[in-house]
């Protein structure tokens, strides 16, 4: 069997200087080539020592660490699938992940181990280890204990290397499962699409802002760097202040569009401090013209935008090399090598150029399907194979695309997807509330955030700020309106479905 296993196509493109930087961390921590490959053998060699079947799944909630990273790789080597999740989810959340997930193996931070691992152990997980930001926890002291070489285990290119939790439009998160296939295409086709230079090209340098338990940080970002045997500047978090320090020792910055809006606010940012920069690459929520026109006039660096999603990872790109054509802003760019897109019309006809309709794709990259979900993988799926992304935009003459909104109600804030369905639920059941409506309006910062409607029972009274205290205990952050209203009723149309639209525009500012 010929090996597709991820790690070993990232692993052969470390450069030939093991002992040199592989990344290096905001407190000045140096990990070289060597450190990842032995280290990522190490916890490989812990795992497999658990007597895990293949594709067993270690769900990890933890902060961003490169210990954290270093766990990743190891998932890869020992062919078992990484559930990364967000730091914000609370008790409810994980409890639905970890249901569904059925993990193996629960990671997470000394501070949660209490209730995690509870609530872990009552969902038949055999294993809680704890993995700190500060290179402690249980997980570094079992793997410690075991040999720093380890056989990559070989894997078809169709086996699960992770599943990348999307929330629903009905309310419960769906876990895309991705392959070593979908990722391993992805990474190759961006290494050549984004010029990524090798160490005897001067070598590419990628500052790391993101955090990794989505596809942009995880996927896009690390292979990115890892692939191409180019290091790692790691940001614990992104703090405008500290990117500005490191931009002018980076080549390669990757975010999305709300960092690109908090950069620009530093009076620090200039040409100087971007004086060696190659790339500025944007994505997982629209970059405003605004924004795209603004970074240009301030450091003289033209902002490429690209369009993905957890299930498809990268499905367009505008062009990094001039002579492939002009990066224009407000689009999304073109096709990847190797995908189709399509734009239907609502009868599901092909659509001419420049008309509006839905996005369709198909691709090396896009996934396997909903984890035990088979209903909703086939829901999503055409039946000539095309992924409905549930993204409305047009293509160009020229087979630019352009995304003008979205047919699943989605609101992205910040980068994040947060469905309304999901938090109107938690509002509905809130006591004296009839119902509510959940809308996403303009932000300058977060680009959109979501605004809550919310309806009495007759004869109660509601406290607008008491709800959102109530569900901040509840929900992730991010998640929570960033404002409630209580209202008479909510606007209907005549087959009485709520006019979200006007709910909109009312209150957009
Ligand atoms: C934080 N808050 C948010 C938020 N992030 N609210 C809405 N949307 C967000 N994205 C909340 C906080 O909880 C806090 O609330 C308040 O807003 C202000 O927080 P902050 O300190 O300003 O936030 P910060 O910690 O700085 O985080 C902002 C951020 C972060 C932009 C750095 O959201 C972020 O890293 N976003 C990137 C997301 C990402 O990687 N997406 C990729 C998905 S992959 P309170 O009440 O607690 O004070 C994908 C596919 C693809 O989409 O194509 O790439
Ligand atoms: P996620 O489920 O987190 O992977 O988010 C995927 C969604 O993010 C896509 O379906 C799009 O709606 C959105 N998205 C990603 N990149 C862009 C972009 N450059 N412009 C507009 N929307 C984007």
């Amino acid at each position: 069997m010929k090996n597709a296993n991820l790690y070993s196509a990232l692993c052969a493109a470390f450069p030939s200087n093991l002992g040199s930087c592989a990344v290096e961390t905001d407190s000045g921590l140096c990990y070289s080539w060597q450190d990842l490959e032995e280290a990522s053998a190490m916890v490989a060699n812990m795992l497999e020592s658990l007597d895990l079947p293949i594709g067993a799944r270690i769900a990890v909630q933890v902060e961003k660490s490169v210990e954290a990273l270093i766990l990743y790789l190891a998932t890869l080597r020992a062919a078992m699938v990484y559930v990364p999740l967000n730091t914000a989810y609370q008790s409810a959340e994980m409890a639905y992940f970890i249901g569904n997930a059925t993990p193996a193996v629960v990671v997470c931070t000394g501070r949660n181990f209490g209730w995690l691992s509870k609530l872990a152990f009552k969902a038949g997980t055999g294993h809680v280890f704890t993995l700190n930001d500060d290179r402690t926890g249980s997980l570094l002291d079992r793997a410690s204990q075991f040999p720093r070489s380890h056989a990559v285990r070989p894997v078809l290119p169709d086996a699960l290397a992770a599943i990348i939790y999307t929330s629903g439009t009905t309310g419960r998160s769906k876990g895309a499962m991705l392959s070593h296939g979908n990722l391993l295409s992805n990474a190759l086709v961006l290494k050549d699409y984004w010029g990524w230079r090798g160490a005897e090209e001067g070598g590419d340098v990628l500052l790391h802002a993101l955090p990794i338990f989505h596809v942009h940080g995880l996927f896009v970002a690390i292979h990115g760097a890892l692939i191409n045997g180019s290091k790692m500047l790691w940001c614990a978090r992104f703090d405008p202040q500290v990117v500005l320090g490191q931009l002018p020792r980076a080549t390669v910055f990757m975010g999305v569009p709300t960092l690109y809006v908090r950069l620009l606010a530093e009076p620090g940012l200039n040409q100087s401090v971007v004086r060696n920069m190659r790339l500025f690459i944007s994505g997982s929520a629209p970059l405003l013209l605004e924004t795209f026109t603004q970074w240009e006039k301030r450091t003289g660096h033209t902002i490429l935008e690209r369009y993905g999603m957890s299930e498809t990872v990268m499905l367009t790109s505008n062009p990094c090399r001039s002579e492939d054509g002009p990066r224009l802003g407000g689009t999304v760019g073109q096709p990847l090598p190797g995908v189709q897109l399509r734009i239907l019309g609502e009868a599901g006809q092909a659509l001419p150029v420049g008309a509006i309709g839905a996005i369709q794709v198909k691709g090396p990259g896009v996934f396997c399907g909903y984890w035990q979900m088979p209903e909703k993988t086939a829901e999503e799926f055409t039946p000539d194979g095309y992924f409905k992304t549930g993204d409305v935009g047009h293509i160009d003459a020229a087979g630019y695309v352009t995304i003008v909104g979205r047919s699943k109600d989605l609101i992205i804030s910040g980068g994040y997807n947060v469905y309304p369905a999901e938090i109107e639920g938690y509002i509905n059941a809130l006591p004296g509330v009839a119902e509510s409506a959940v809308v996403g309006v303009p932000d300058a910062d977060f680009g959109e955030v979501g605004i809550a409607v919310v309806t009495a029972k007759s004869g109660a009274t509601l406290d607008p700020a008491g709800i959102l205290v109530t569900l901040k205990a509840m929900l992730a952050n991010f998640k929570i309106p960033k404002r409630c209203v209580v209202v008479p009723e909510l606007p209907r149309n005549a087959m009485g479905k709520v006019q979200k639209n006007l709910l909109r525009q009312q209150y957009q500012n």
